[in-house]
């Protein structure tokens, strides 16, 4: 057996591993330190309360030189396949007024975060959400995180229940066993939860040539845990809602000819986080590693999750990740030490449908009778502003209907199984409350776009995300229209900083936080999340936006082919070509209204004073200049 840390690090082990192995199976030092009246846990106990599902932040507009931060917790809930009971959700939605900062964030791994906890109201708000058929245990740390599926209910669609079904049963398989959780939160009380499959309960305790810790309290991870956070997706063939290529571990259902579970091609090494300008650090996209029927699924898991656990770098976070082992040691290495854990050969993979992607909005049938309801939630915030009472309405839907309720992982909710004659008073909600339900009515741009929450809440936050990416789709839509791209639209994500929380890497159009007000971007991923970008640019400062992308799309309107999108425009074209183009490119292209535009010279401090201003206003030079000679000419 190859015991973790000790026999495959030659290297220190980091701080984290040390406190680990201190906690006593992810105790201390939370239990001590959440019995003492302070408005902030220290930094060890930060490490291991993250085991269960809380980050300690703090409000980073209210920072203010020399005083105390305004320390807070976030929550995170786990709850595989993004299934949230209708009492869970009303749960949640009352913790966040009366603990939290009045909102509720659907995340993109299909979980719920509530902001703005204070330290004296944690126990209380995990109580809460334990009580009523939720949990936070596992949502963060160094374990096996949310397990995703794809989230639409299709009953008649046998393959999108075993999604379901392994999805949960792996989640059960890989939760930690220690008591800490209950002990600390609940006063040792363990709280009503489904009961685990059989198989599930087997295979934790099967050993195979050490794929499992004998006597350990923690069989599958041992005292150590995982070097780094791990996830997991189960889809099916076809439906890559839930970005297969991005997750450690992805499981895709195979089917019988009789529509019966056969197994599941195995998917591994994919991850986003990295780290700017440290090029050891990168995204990279899960690659095949076989098939596995679906009675030896658990220990194809299992193995998988011991190589990682026992090879897995644990002296460099930053390189801990499954994905760069798998890097290291290329897939054949990687293979092979599965297989000894599994205890026989992988089969090879079997052959798969192309990867589409959905996000399942409006109404829609179940195939049973009952019907099921999408809906968008920008940037996976539920909140009420302005005329959008998006909170109320949600609440007043699972009051009054008592619906469960499936989260996307493009942070959009499902309603489900609703009786048809609730159709019509579900969508008077609705109306009232200002929700759009059809999603041919949500703008394009904005249905298919992800941001992280960033500032303020997030502490690795290089500048804005959520906050900032309603204002820049805004933009982008308007120099879409000007140049004559009315109907094109695209998957544009952003994110505060490199780690990749919404994804980025695999969008076509990807922001991703490189200093104050300034974005890397990454062109070139496709529409269906199968292929990852690369970075074009590396600090565009917000203002240029528009500046910087009007050459890209001139050149992608001249040059696409019919029905191309955009990313796949970049990504065929190439990035040297698109640059060639830029450096050549004048404005007085061909405008939306075909007419071409035309060239007046202007002096150089003339110039410089526009592109000045241009950058300060964050709008285009044509169109100041545009401006400023109608209302010249206007006035004589
Ligand atoms: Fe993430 C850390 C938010 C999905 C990669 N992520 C964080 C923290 C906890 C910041 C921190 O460590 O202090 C963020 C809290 C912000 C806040 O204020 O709430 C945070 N991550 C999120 C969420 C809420 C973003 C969202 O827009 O929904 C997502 C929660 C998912 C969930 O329910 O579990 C979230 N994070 C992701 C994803 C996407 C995914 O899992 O599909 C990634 C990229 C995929 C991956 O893991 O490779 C991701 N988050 C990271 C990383 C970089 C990990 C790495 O390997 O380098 C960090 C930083 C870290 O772990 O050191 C991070
Ligand atoms: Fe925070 Fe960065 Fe993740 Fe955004 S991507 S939530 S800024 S860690």
């Amino acid at each position: 057996m190859v015991n973790s840390v000790s026999s495959s690090i030659t290297r220190k082990p980091s701080k984290v591993e040390g406190l680990k192995e201190n906690s006593n199976f992810l105790r201390e030092p939370v239990a001590t330190e959440i019995l003492q009246d302070t408005s902030h846990f220290s930094e060890d106990a930060v490490q291991i309360l993250k085991f269960h599902g809380s980050y300690q932040q703090d409000n980073r507009d209210n920072r203010v030189k020399g005083q105390e931060k305004d320390y807070q917790m976030m929550l995170r809930t786990r709850n595989p396949g993004g299934f949230i009971a209708p009492q869970l959700y009303l749960a949640l939605d009352k913790l966040a007024d009366e603990y939290g900062n009045g909102t509720i964030r659907a995340t993109t791994r299909q979980g719920f975060q509530l902001h703005g906890i204070l330290k004296k109201n944690l126990k209380t708000a995990i109580a809460t959400i334990v009580n009523n058929l939720g949990s936070t245990l596992g949502a963060c740390g160094d374990i096996n995180r949310n397990v995703m599926a794809p989230p639409a209910p299709f009953k008649n669609r046998p393959e999108y229940q075993y999604a379901w079904e392994y999805a949960q049963n792996i989640a059960d398989l890989l939760t930690p066993q220690t008591g800490a959780y209950y002990e600390i939160w609940l006063d040792g009380e363990k709280a009503v939860s489904g009961e685990e499959h059989p198989d599930v309960k087997a295979a934790r305790q099967k050993n195979i040539n050490g794929s499992i810790i004998q006597d350990s309290i923690e069989p599958i991870y041992g005292m150590h845990y995982m070097p780094r956070k791990f996830k997991i997706c189960v889809t099916v063939g076809g439906d890559n809602s839930v970005d297969l290529y991005s997750q450690d571990l992805s499981l895709v259902v195979v089917l019988t000819k009789t529509k019966n579970l056969a197994g599941f091609n195995i998917f591994a090494g994919g991850g986003l986080g990295r780290t700017h300008n440290k090029e050891e650090t990168f995204a990279r996209v899960a690659e095949p590693i076989g098939f596995v029927a679906k009675e030896d699924v658990y220990d194809l898991v299992k193995a998988i999750v011991a190589t990682q656990r026992d090879y897995g770098d644990r002296s460099d976070r930053r390189h801990a990740r499954l994905k760069y082992l798998i890097a290291d040691w290329g897939v054949d290495k990687f293979r092979s030490k599965v297989e000894e854990y599994f205890g026989k050969p992988i089969q090879a993979s079997r052959e798969l449908i192309r990867f589409k992607y959905y996000d399942f909005l409006g109404w829609q049938e179940q195939g049973d009778g009952k019907l099921f309801l999408g809906i968008s939630i920008q940037n996976g915030r539920v909140k009420n502003e302005g005329s959008l009472q998006l909170k109320t309405a949600l609440k007043e839907i699972v009051t009054t209907y008592n619906l469960p309720i499936r989260l996307t992982p493009n942070q959009n909710l499902l309603f489900c199984e609703i009786n048809p004659e609730d159709k019509s008073g579900i969508q008077e909600i609705l109306d009232r409350c200002g929700v759009i339900a059809d999603p041919s009515k949500i703008e394009n741009l904005t249905r298919y776009s992800m941001a992280c929450p960033a500032l303020p809440t997030c502490g690795l936050a290089i500048t804005e995300s959520e906050r900032a990416i309603p204002g820049i789709i805004d933009r982008i839509r308007k120099l879409l229209d000007r140049l004559g791209l009315q109907k094109e639209h695209f998957v544009i994500r952003m994110t505060g900083c490199p780690n990749g929380c919404a994804r980025p890497y695999m969008a076509e159009l990807g922001f991703v936080g490189s200093a104050p007000e300034a974005y890397q971007v990454w062109l070139g991923g496709c529409p269906n999340q199968t292929r990852l970008a690369q970075p074009f640019t590396d600090k565009l400062p917000d203002s240029e936006i528009e500046s910087f992308l009007e050459p890209i799309f001139i050149f992608f309107k001249k040059l696409k082919t019919p029905k191309e999108r955009f990313g796949d425009f970049c990504h065929r074209v190439g990035f040297d070509a698109i640059r060639e183009f830029i450096a050549n490119y004048r404005p007085g292209e061909p405008t939306s209204s075909g007419k071409s535009r035309h060239r007046v010279s202007l002096g150089d401090e003339m110039y410089l004073q526009l592109k000045e201003t241009a950058e300060k206003e964050g709008r285009p030079m044509t169109e100041l200049v545009n401006e400023a000679l109608t209302k010249y000419l206007q006035s004589l």
